[in-house]
Protein backbone atom coordinates (compact mmCIF):
# COMPACT_ATOMS: atom_id res chain seq x y z
CA UNK A 1 0.00 0.00 0.00
CA UNK A 2 1.79 3.71 -0.95
CA UNK A 3 2.17 5.76 1.86
CA UNK A 4 -0.08 8.11 1.68
CA UNK A 5 -0.67 11.95 3.70
CA UNK A 6 -3.05 11.74 6.50
CA UNK A 7 -6.60 12.54 5.55
CA UNK A 8 -7.48 15.89 6.83
CA UNK A 9 -11.54 15.90 6.63
CA UNK A 10 -13.15 12.79 8.55
CA UNK A 11 -16.61 13.43 8.04
CA UNK A 12 -17.43 11.31 5.71
CA UNK A 13 -16.10 8.22 6.80
CA UNK A 14 -16.65 9.00 10.41
CA UNK A 15 -20.46 9.13 8.78
CA UNK A 16 -20.44 6.33 6.95
CA UNK A 17 -19.34 4.52 9.92
CA UNK A 18 -22.25 5.77 11.97
CA UNK A 19 -20.47 8.30 14.28
CA UNK A 20 -21.58 11.36 15.10
CA UNK A 21 -20.31 14.64 13.08
CA UNK A 22 -21.20 18.26 13.77
CA UNK A 23 -23.01 18.53 10.26
CA UNK A 24 -23.66 16.13 7.57
CA UNK A 25 -21.04 15.12 4.80
CA UNK A 26 -21.88 16.00 1.23
CA UNK A 27 -21.05 14.91 -1.98
CA UNK A 28 -22.49 14.67 -5.50
CA UNK A 29 -22.80 11.99 -7.55
CA UNK A 30 -21.27 12.23 -10.87
CA UNK A 31 -19.71 15.24 -9.37
CA UNK A 32 -17.07 14.73 -12.03
CA UNK A 33 -18.37 15.19 -15.74
CA UNK A 34 -20.01 17.54 -18.34
CA UNK A 35 -21.79 20.02 -15.99
CA UNK A 36 -18.47 21.62 -15.67
CA UNK A 37 -16.47 23.46 -18.32
CA UNK A 38 -13.05 22.10 -17.10
CA UNK A 39 -14.30 19.14 -18.34
CA UNK A 40 -16.01 19.75 -21.57
CA UNK A 41 -12.72 22.07 -22.06
CA UNK A 42 -10.56 18.45 -21.21
CA UNK A 43 -12.94 16.31 -23.38
CA UNK A 44 -12.86 18.32 -26.48
CA UNK A 45 -9.26 17.25 -26.59
CA UNK A 46 -9.48 13.71 -25.07
CA UNK A 47 -11.41 10.68 -25.44
CA UNK A 48 -13.73 9.69 -22.45
CA UNK A 49 -12.11 6.35 -22.25
CA UNK A 50 -8.97 7.78 -22.69
CA UNK A 51 -9.48 9.68 -19.54
CA UNK A 52 -10.16 7.22 -17.76
CA UNK A 53 -7.27 5.35 -18.48
CA UNK A 54 -4.87 7.89 -18.44
CA UNK A 55 -4.00 7.88 -14.38
CA UNK A 56 -3.06 11.96 -14.41
CA UNK A 57 -6.31 12.98 -16.38
CA UNK A 58 -8.49 10.98 -14.33
CA UNK A 59 -6.75 12.28 -11.36
CA UNK A 60 -7.12 15.86 -12.46
CA UNK A 61 -11.08 15.63 -13.41
CA UNK A 62 -11.36 13.82 -10.22
CA UNK A 63 -9.96 16.75 -8.72
CA UNK A 64 -11.80 19.19 -10.52
CA UNK A 65 -15.32 19.34 -8.19
CA UNK A 66 -13.28 19.41 -4.96
CA UNK A 67 -11.12 22.21 -6.76
CA UNK A 68 -13.55 24.52 -6.75
CA UNK A 69 -16.69 23.67 -4.12
CA UNK A 70 -16.01 22.55 -0.26
CA UNK A 71 -17.20 18.67 -1.20
CA UNK A 72 -16.21 16.17 1.78
CA UNK A 73 -15.76 13.29 -0.72
CA UNK A 74 -13.87 12.61 -4.30
CA UNK A 75 -15.31 9.79 -6.68
CA UNK A 76 -12.98 8.31 -8.92
CA UNK A 77 -13.41 9.30 -12.56
CA UNK A 78 -14.20 6.27 -14.41
CA UNK A 79 -17.25 4.64 -15.47
CA UNK A 80 -19.03 0.99 -14.56
CA UNK A 81 -18.77 -0.13 -18.42
CA UNK A 82 -14.90 -0.65 -18.02
CA UNK A 83 -15.87 -4.19 -16.32
CA UNK A 84 -17.32 -5.38 -19.45
CA UNK A 85 -14.65 -3.92 -21.45
CA UNK A 86 -11.90 -5.41 -19.29
CA UNK A 87 -14.20 -8.66 -20.37
CA UNK A 88 -13.66 -8.50 -24.11
CA UNK A 89 -17.00 -5.92 -25.08
CA UNK A 90 -16.19 -3.07 -27.10
CA UNK A 91 -17.54 -0.24 -25.39
CA UNK A 92 -17.93 3.15 -26.82
CA UNK A 93 -19.10 6.73 -26.13
CA UNK A 94 -21.23 7.84 -28.40
CA UNK A 95 -21.66 11.76 -28.30
CA UNK A 96 -25.24 12.45 -27.22
CA UNK A 97 -26.33 8.98 -26.78
CA UNK A 98 -24.14 7.45 -24.14
CA UNK A 99 -22.57 3.93 -24.26
CA UNK A 100 -23.33 1.62 -27.34
CA UNK A 101 -21.79 -2.04 -27.00
CA UNK A 102 -20.65 -3.68 -30.53
CA UNK A 103 -22.11 -6.60 -30.28
CA UNK A 104 -23.99 -6.71 -27.32
CA UNK A 105 -25.22 -10.51 -25.37
CA UNK A 106 -28.18 -12.14 -27.73
CA UNK A 107 -28.29 -15.76 -26.00
CA UNK A 108 -26.65 -18.00 -23.67
CA UNK A 109 -23.87 -19.35 -25.95
CA UNK A 110 -22.67 -15.76 -26.11
CA UNK A 111 -21.24 -16.09 -22.61
CA UNK A 112 -18.71 -17.92 -24.24
CA UNK A 113 -17.14 -15.03 -25.93
CA UNK A 114 -16.36 -13.28 -22.60
CA UNK A 115 -13.30 -13.47 -21.22
CA UNK A 116 -11.74 -13.60 -17.63
CA UNK A 117 -9.83 -10.80 -16.94
CA UNK A 118 -6.63 -10.53 -15.08
CA UNK A 119 -7.79 -8.32 -12.96
CA UNK A 120 -4.42 -6.40 -11.83
CA UNK A 121 -3.34 -6.18 -15.47
CA UNK A 122 -6.48 -5.17 -17.54
CA UNK A 123 -8.34 -3.03 -14.80
CA UNK A 124 -4.55 -2.08 -13.25
CA UNK A 125 -5.34 1.31 -15.24
CA UNK A 126 -7.75 2.23 -12.82
CA UNK A 127 -5.58 1.18 -9.26
CA UNK A 128 -3.17 3.11 -11.02
CA UNK A 129 -6.05 6.51 -11.26
CA UNK A 130 -6.81 5.96 -7.54
CA UNK A 131 -3.07 5.62 -6.57
CA UNK A 132 -2.41 8.69 -8.51
CA UNK A 133 -5.61 10.76 -7.35
CA UNK A 134 -5.04 9.75 -3.80
CA UNK A 135 -1.65 11.26 -3.82
CA UNK A 136 -2.91 14.59 -5.74
CA UNK A 137 -6.21 14.61 -3.06
CA UNK A 138 -2.22 15.21 -0.25
CA UNK A 139 -5.38 14.45 2.51
CA UNK A 140 -8.09 16.62 1.67
CA UNK A 141 -11.06 14.73 1.56
CA UNK A 142 -11.14 10.72 1.36
CA UNK A 143 -11.44 8.56 -2.29
CA UNK A 144 -14.42 6.86 -3.37
CA UNK A 145 -13.89 4.13 -5.56
CA UNK A 146 -17.25 2.39 -7.43
CA UNK A 147 -18.38 -0.53 -9.52
CA UNK A 148 -21.65 -1.61 -11.51
CA UNK A 149 -23.62 -3.88 -9.74
CA UNK A 150 -23.74 -7.38 -11.18
CA UNK A 151 -27.50 -6.76 -13.03
CA UNK A 152 -27.08 -3.21 -14.27
CA UNK A 153 -23.36 -4.44 -15.96
CA UNK A 154 -25.60 -7.30 -16.61
CA UNK A 155 -28.34 -5.12 -18.07
CA UNK A 156 -25.82 -3.20 -20.35
CA UNK A 157 -24.07 -5.95 -21.71
CA UNK A 158 -27.22 -7.93 -23.19
CA UNK A 159 -29.11 -4.36 -23.60
CA UNK A 160 -26.15 -2.75 -25.63
CA UNK A 161 -26.33 0.71 -24.26
CA UNK A 162 -28.56 3.11 -22.36
CA UNK A 163 -32.35 1.94 -22.44
CA UNK A 164 -35.92 2.63 -20.97
CA UNK A 165 -37.17 0.23 -20.06
CA UNK A 166 -34.01 -2.44 -20.62
CA UNK A 167 -36.66 -5.57 -22.14
CA UNK A 168 -34.06 -7.25 -23.69
CA UNK A 169 -32.31 -7.37 -20.21
CA UNK A 170 -35.09 -8.01 -17.89
CA UNK A 171 -36.52 -10.78 -20.36
CA UNK A 172 -33.56 -12.94 -20.16
CA UNK A 173 -34.05 -12.94 -16.22
CA UNK A 174 -37.41 -15.17 -17.40
CA UNK A 175 -35.66 -16.73 -20.96
CA UNK A 176 -32.42 -17.87 -19.47
CA UNK A 177 -32.76 -17.76 -15.65
CA UNK A 178 -29.70 -20.54 -15.40
CA UNK A 179 -27.31 -18.27 -17.43
CA UNK A 180 -28.41 -15.02 -15.92
CA UNK A 181 -27.21 -16.60 -12.13
CA UNK A 182 -23.92 -17.95 -14.43
CA UNK A 183 -23.42 -14.34 -15.73
CA UNK A 184 -24.60 -12.63 -12.40
CA UNK A 185 -22.05 -14.93 -10.73
CA UNK A 186 -19.13 -14.17 -12.65
CA UNK A 187 -19.58 -10.76 -12.54
CA UNK A 188 -19.56 -11.15 -8.53
CA UNK A 189 -16.43 -12.90 -8.22
CA UNK A 190 -15.03 -9.94 -10.64
CA UNK A 191 -16.41 -7.24 -8.73
CA UNK A 192 -15.25 -8.67 -5.41
CA UNK A 193 -11.68 -8.52 -6.70
CA UNK A 194 -12.00 -5.68 -8.52
CA UNK A 195 -13.04 -3.38 -5.44
CA UNK A 196 -10.64 -5.28 -3.02
CA UNK A 197 -8.01 -4.05 -5.62
CA UNK A 198 -9.09 -0.49 -5.83
CA UNK A 199 -9.14 -0.07 -1.75
CA UNK A 200 -5.24 -1.65 -1.94
CA UNK A 201 -4.89 1.14 -5.22
CA UNK A 202 -6.46 4.01 -2.39
CA UNK A 203 -9.79 3.44 -2.45
CA UNK A 204 -10.94 4.68 1.29
CA UNK A 205 -14.74 3.81 0.70
CA UNK A 206 -16.36 1.82 -2.39
CA UNK A 207 -19.74 2.40 -3.87
CA UNK A 208 -21.47 -0.13 -6.02
CA UNK A 209 -24.24 1.49 -8.32
CA UNK A 210 -27.04 -0.76 -8.78
CA UNK A 211 -28.72 2.27 -11.37
CA UNK A 212 -31.31 -0.48 -13.06
CA UNK A 213 -32.50 -2.14 -9.60
CA UNK A 214 -35.60 -0.08 -10.23
CA UNK A 215 -36.68 -1.98 -13.09
CA UNK A 216 -37.23 -5.36 -11.67
CA UNK A 217 -39.96 -6.51 -9.19
CA UNK A 218 -38.90 -7.49 -5.78
CA UNK A 219 -39.20 -11.29 -6.57
CA UNK A 220 -36.52 -10.92 -9.55
CA UNK A 221 -34.52 -8.33 -7.32
CA UNK A 222 -34.58 -10.95 -4.49
CA UNK A 223 -33.67 -14.17 -6.65
CA UNK A 224 -31.44 -12.57 -9.03
CA UNK A 225 -29.85 -9.38 -7.76
CA UNK A 226 -29.78 -9.24 -3.51
CA UNK A 227 -27.72 -12.60 -3.73
CA UNK A 228 -24.90 -10.73 -5.27
CA UNK A 229 -24.95 -7.65 -3.08
CA UNK A 230 -25.21 -9.50 -0.33
CA UNK A 231 -21.54 -11.54 -1.38
CA UNK A 232 -20.54 -8.26 -2.73
CA UNK A 233 -20.86 -6.87 0.64
CA UNK A 234 -19.75 -10.09 2.83
CA UNK A 235 -16.77 -10.15 0.82
CA UNK A 236 -15.57 -6.57 1.31
CA UNK A 237 -16.40 -6.92 5.42
CA UNK A 238 -13.95 -9.94 5.34
CA UNK A 239 -11.30 -8.79 3.06
CA UNK A 240 -11.37 -4.78 4.16
CA UNK A 241 -13.20 -4.51 7.04
CA UNK A 242 -12.00 -1.01 7.55
CA UNK A 243 -13.92 -0.04 4.25
CA UNK A 244 -17.28 1.40 4.48
CA UNK A 245 -19.30 0.29 1.61
CA UNK A 246 -22.47 2.14 -0.23
CA UNK A 247 -24.91 0.63 -2.11
CA UNK A 248 -27.03 2.51 -4.07
CA UNK A 249 -30.46 0.66 -5.91
CA UNK A 250 -31.71 3.19 -7.91
CA UNK A 251 -35.61 2.91 -8.18
CA UNK A 252 -36.10 -0.30 -5.87
CA UNK A 253 -38.61 1.08 -3.52
CA UNK A 254 -38.91 -2.50 -1.58
CA UNK A 255 -34.97 -2.42 -1.58
CA UNK A 256 -34.44 -1.13 1.51
CA UNK A 257 -35.50 -3.47 3.95
CA UNK A 258 -33.69 -6.12 2.26
CA UNK A 259 -30.65 -4.07 2.17
CA UNK A 260 -30.69 -3.61 5.74
CA UNK A 261 -29.78 -7.16 6.34
CA UNK A 262 -26.25 -7.17 4.21
CA UNK A 263 -23.07 -6.16 5.17
CA UNK A 264 -23.71 -2.72 3.48
CA UNK A 265 -22.73 0.41 5.81
CA UNK A 266 -24.76 3.12 4.07
CA UNK A 267 -27.95 2.59 1.85
CA UNK A 268 -28.14 5.30 -0.85
CA UNK A 269 -31.60 6.38 -1.74
CA UNK A 270 -33.25 8.11 -4.97
CA UNK A 271 -35.62 11.31 -4.42
CA UNK A 272 -38.37 9.00 -4.88
CA UNK A 273 -38.15 7.52 -1.44
CA UNK A 274 -38.95 9.28 1.91
CA UNK A 275 -35.93 8.66 4.34
CA UNK A 276 -38.41 9.06 7.28
CA UNK A 277 -40.10 5.80 5.88
CA UNK A 278 -36.98 4.10 5.19
CA UNK A 279 -35.33 4.48 8.51
CA UNK A 280 -37.23 2.36 10.52
CA UNK A 281 -36.78 -0.66 8.04
CA UNK A 282 -33.03 -0.26 7.79
CA UNK A 283 -31.66 -0.14 11.49
CA UNK A 284 -28.34 1.25 12.30
CA UNK A 285 -27.94 1.52 8.67
CA UNK A 286 -26.37 4.95 7.42
CA UNK A 287 -28.51 7.06 4.58
CA UNK A 288 -27.21 8.30 1.69
CA UNK A 289 -28.96 10.56 -0.47
CA UNK A 290 -31.10 12.40 -1.98
CA UNK A 291 -32.23 15.77 -3.46
CA UNK A 292 -34.01 15.43 -7.12
CA UNK A 293 -31.34 16.63 -9.40
CA UNK A 294 -34.04 18.52 -11.10
CA UNK A 295 -33.78 20.84 -7.78
CA UNK A 296 -30.75 22.30 -8.87
CA UNK A 297 -32.51 23.78 -11.77
CA UNK A 298 -34.52 26.05 -10.00
CA UNK A 299 -33.91 29.52 -7.93
CA UNK A 300 -31.36 29.43 -5.03
CA UNK A 301 -34.00 30.20 -2.52
CA UNK A 302 -36.06 26.82 -3.62
CA UNK A 303 -33.05 24.93 -3.56
CA UNK A 304 -32.22 26.00 -0.10
CA UNK A 305 -36.16 25.35 0.97
CA UNK A 306 -35.69 21.45 -0.66
CA UNK A 307 -32.13 20.89 1.28
CA UNK A 308 -34.02 22.19 4.95
CA UNK A 309 -36.42 19.58 3.78
CA UNK A 310 -34.38 16.80 2.61
CA UNK A 311 -32.33 16.90 5.98
CA UNK A 312 -34.76 17.45 8.52
CA UNK A 313 -36.13 14.86 6.92
CA UNK A 314 -33.12 12.34 7.36
CA UNK A 315 -32.78 13.71 10.79
CA UNK A 316 -29.71 14.58 12.85
CA UNK A 317 -27.28 11.55 12.43
CA UNK A 318 -26.30 8.95 10.33
CA UNK A 319 -26.74 10.58 7.31
CA UNK A 320 -24.45 11.34 3.85
CA UNK A 321 -26.08 14.46 1.59
CA UNK A 322 -26.08 13.30 -1.73
CA UNK A 323 -28.52 14.06 -4.90
CA UNK A 324 -30.56 11.37 -5.91
CA UNK A 325 -29.28 10.69 -8.74
CA UNK A 326 -26.34 12.10 -10.72
CA UNK A 327 -25.46 15.81 -11.93
CA UNK A 328 -27.27 16.20 -15.44
CA UNK A 329 -25.17 18.02 -17.79
CA UNK A 330 -27.04 20.84 -18.02
CA UNK A 331 -26.41 22.04 -14.93
CA UNK A 332 -25.12 25.22 -13.82
CA UNK A 333 -22.19 24.74 -11.29
CA UNK A 334 -23.57 27.86 -9.30
CA UNK A 335 -26.49 25.80 -8.35
CA UNK A 336 -24.18 22.88 -7.31
CA UNK A 337 -22.67 25.90 -5.00
CA UNK A 338 -26.08 26.26 -3.68
CA UNK A 339 -26.77 23.06 -2.84
CA UNK A 340 -22.82 22.40 -1.02
CA UNK A 341 -23.27 25.55 0.80
CA UNK A 342 -27.16 25.22 2.11
CA UNK A 343 -26.15 21.42 3.18
CA UNK A 344 -22.85 22.94 5.34
CA UNK A 345 -25.19 25.95 7.07
CA UNK A 346 -28.78 23.83 7.54
CA UNK A 347 -26.96 20.79 8.15
CA UNK A 348 -24.96 22.50 11.17
CA UNK A 349 -27.92 24.74 12.23
CA UNK A 350 -29.71 21.60 12.72
CA UNK A 351 -27.15 19.64 14.80
CA UNK A 352 -25.95 22.60 17.07
CA UNK A 353 -29.97 22.62 17.87
CA UNK A 354 -29.81 18.91 18.88
CA UNK A 355 -29.31 18.10 22.50
CA UNK A 356 -25.90 15.67 22.10
CA UNK A 357 -26.51 12.24 21.99
CA UNK A 358 -25.42 10.28 24.88
CA UNK A 359 -24.95 7.32 22.70
O1 LIG B 1 -19.30 12.30 -22.84
C1 LIG B 1 -18.81 12.09 -21.72
O2 LIG B 1 -17.97 12.83 -21.20
C2 LIG B 1 -19.22 10.82 -21.03
C3 LIG B 1 -20.24 11.03 -19.96
C4 LIG B 1 -19.89 10.11 -18.83
C5 LIG B 1 -19.28 10.48 -17.62
C6 LIG B 1 -18.89 11.86 -17.15
C7 LIG B 1 -20.04 8.70 -18.81
C8 LIG B 1 -20.58 7.84 -19.88
N1 LIG B 1 -19.54 8.23 -17.62
C9 LIG B 1 -19.08 9.27 -16.86
C10 LIG B 1 -18.43 9.20 -15.55
C11 LIG B 1 -19.01 8.33 -14.51
N2 LIG B 1 -19.84 7.28 -14.71
C12 LIG B 1 -18.74 8.45 -13.13
C13 LIG B 1 -17.71 9.45 -12.63
C14 LIG B 1 -17.52 9.78 -11.27
C15 LIG B 1 -18.52 10.81 -10.71
O3 LIG B 1 -18.21 12.00 -10.77
O4 LIG B 1 -19.56 10.40 -10.17
C16 LIG B 1 -19.51 7.47 -12.49
C17 LIG B 1 -19.65 7.21 -10.99
C18 LIG B 1 -20.19 6.74 -13.49
C19 LIG B 1 -21.03 5.58 -13.22
C20 LIG B 1 -22.01 5.14 -14.24
N3 LIG B 1 -21.83 5.00 -15.59
C21 LIG B 1 -23.31 4.69 -13.93
C22 LIG B 1 -23.84 4.58 -12.54
C23 LIG B 1 -24.35 5.87 -12.04
C24 LIG B 1 -25.63 6.33 -12.67
O5 LIG B 1 -25.63 7.41 -13.27
O6 LIG B 1 -26.66 5.62 -12.54
C25 LIG B 1 -23.94 4.33 -15.12
C26 LIG B 1 -25.35 3.81 -15.30
C27 LIG B 1 -23.01 4.53 -16.18
C28 LIG B 1 -23.21 4.26 -17.61
C29 LIG B 1 -22.94 5.46 -18.40
N4 LIG B 1 -21.68 5.88 -18.74
C30 LIG B 1 -21.76 7.05 -19.42
C31 LIG B 1 -23.13 7.40 -19.54
C32 LIG B 1 -23.66 8.61 -20.25
C33 LIG B 1 -23.87 6.41 -18.87
C34 LIG B 1 -25.37 6.36 -18.68
C35 LIG B 1 -26.00 5.82 -19.92
C36 LIG B 1 -27.47 5.49 -19.73
O7 LIG B 1 -28.27 6.42 -19.77
O8 LIG B 1 -27.77 4.31 -19.58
Amino acid sequence: MPDFKPLQNELFLRAARGEDTPRAPVWMMRQAGRYLPEYRALRAEEAFFEVCRTPALAAEVTLQPIERFELDAAIIFSDILVVPQAMGMDVRIVKGEGPRFDAPLDEPRDLERLLTPDVKNDLGYVFDALTHTREDLAGRVPLIGFCGAPWTLMAYMIEGGGSKHFVKARSWLYRYPEASRELLETLTDLLIEYLVGQVDAGAQAVQIFDSWAGLLGPSEFQTFVLPSLRRIARSLKEFRPEVPSIVFARGAHYAPAMLAETDFDVISLDWSMDPRDVRPLVGEKVLQGNLDPAVLFAEPEIIRDEVRRMLSQFGTTRHIANLGHGMHPDHDPERAQVFIDAVHEISEELRSAQPVSSA
